[in-house]
């Protein structure tokens, strides 16, 4: 069941925005199989006046992305309550605070533990106190992990959604160096290009493995700046050295293939900087992977 959060407040360059209907008009309900429904777009709640007056230059626009995280994770919890499988389409990655919110609170009331997987070159795993950029969309997985900072979001003293040691970032090449450090210190495992092509999947299939002996519960944030930028041009911070539509499909196939993922999130797709639909497009492909209806897209798109 999909939903769409037209928001970019989190990125420096503004596009993303136009996400949902990108992706919707390259075929998404297609790709998400027989039997899926879009819900159209969220609403954001009212911006929330903030406490402090310098929290706007440390995590930039907070107080509207605010708003839109509340309105994410009514949706999301909406579709959860109904037996539903939430898919955000996105909208920059600072969304995904309210997605995973939902899937944590949605996991904790079937008493299991949520695990995520956060495929991204970048970590998002800065705080207003790290971050070079202000952006909040490079603080979202902080902040899910209890991170101090974005209180404008939970509250300044609620607890971590989500447990650090149970999170892998697969893709990572972009970390800054504060930001690598608090990830190490907090038990979140990056797993780098480099380090997929020596190992193959072993760390993927590792963790799956973990989340399957707890009989976890998975969420899955797709940036698609995982994917290198030669085939997925279309969004705001993308990195050299990310992995082959081939990579990225066959992780999504392992995803697949556990029968545990519970919600997604589709994000940083930004057609204002994309090259005839072709990022909307293979985002979407690649999604067939993980619905199991691939019917092998990459070969027939080749
Ligand atoms: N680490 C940098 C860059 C970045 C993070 N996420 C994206 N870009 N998309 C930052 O702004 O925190
Ligand atoms: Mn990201
Ligand atoms: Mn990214």
């Amino acid at each position: 069941m999909s939903f769409g959060a037209t928001m970019d407040l989190g990125a420096s360059r503004r596009g993303a925005a136009g996400g949902p209907l990108a992706l919707r008009g390259a075929g998404l309900l297609s790709a998400l199989g027989h039997g899926a429904m879009d819900r159209g777009d969220v609403t954001p709640a009212e911006a929330a006046p903030v406490a402090g007056a310098d929290m706007g230059h440390a995590a930039h626009s907070l107080p509207a992305i605010a708003g839109w995280v509340q309105a994410v994770r009514a949706q999301a919890a909406a579709i959860l309550a109904e037996g539903g499988l939430p898919v955000l389409l996105g909208g920059d990655h600072s969304l995904p605070m309210g997605s995973v919110a939902a899937a944590a609170d949605h996991a904790a009331r079937l008493r299991r533990p949520l695990f995520v997987l956060w495929m991204d070159a970048h970590g998002d795993f800065n705080t207003p106190a790290t971050s070079g950029t202000g952006n909040v969309h490079g603080m979202s997985l902080a902040a899910l992990c209890g991170e101090a900072g974005l209180g404008a979001v939970w509250g300044e003293d609620a607890p971590a959604v989500v447990d650090p040691s149970r999170v892998m970032v697969l893709g990572a090449r972009d970390l800054d160096d504060d930001e690598a450090a608090l990830m190490a210190a907090r038990g979140v495992q990056a797993v780098s290009v480099a380090a997929m092509r020596r190992d193959g999947m072993a760390a993927l299939a590792g963790f799956l493995d973990r989340v399957a002996a707890e009989d976890g519960l998975l969420h899955v944030s797709f940036d698609i700046d995982v994917v290198d930028p030669a085939y997925a041009p279309g969004t705001g911070t993308p990195v050299a050295g990310g992995l082959e539509p081939s990579e990225a499909a066959e992780a999504l196939s392992m995803v697949s293939g556990g029968g545990r993922l519970m919600s997604l999130d589709i994000v940083e797709v930004n057609p204002a900087l994309d090259q005839q639909h072709r990022t909307a497009r293979l985002t979407v492909g690649l999604m067939r992977y993980l619905f199991g209806t691939s019917m092998d897209w990459l070969r027939q798109a080749a």
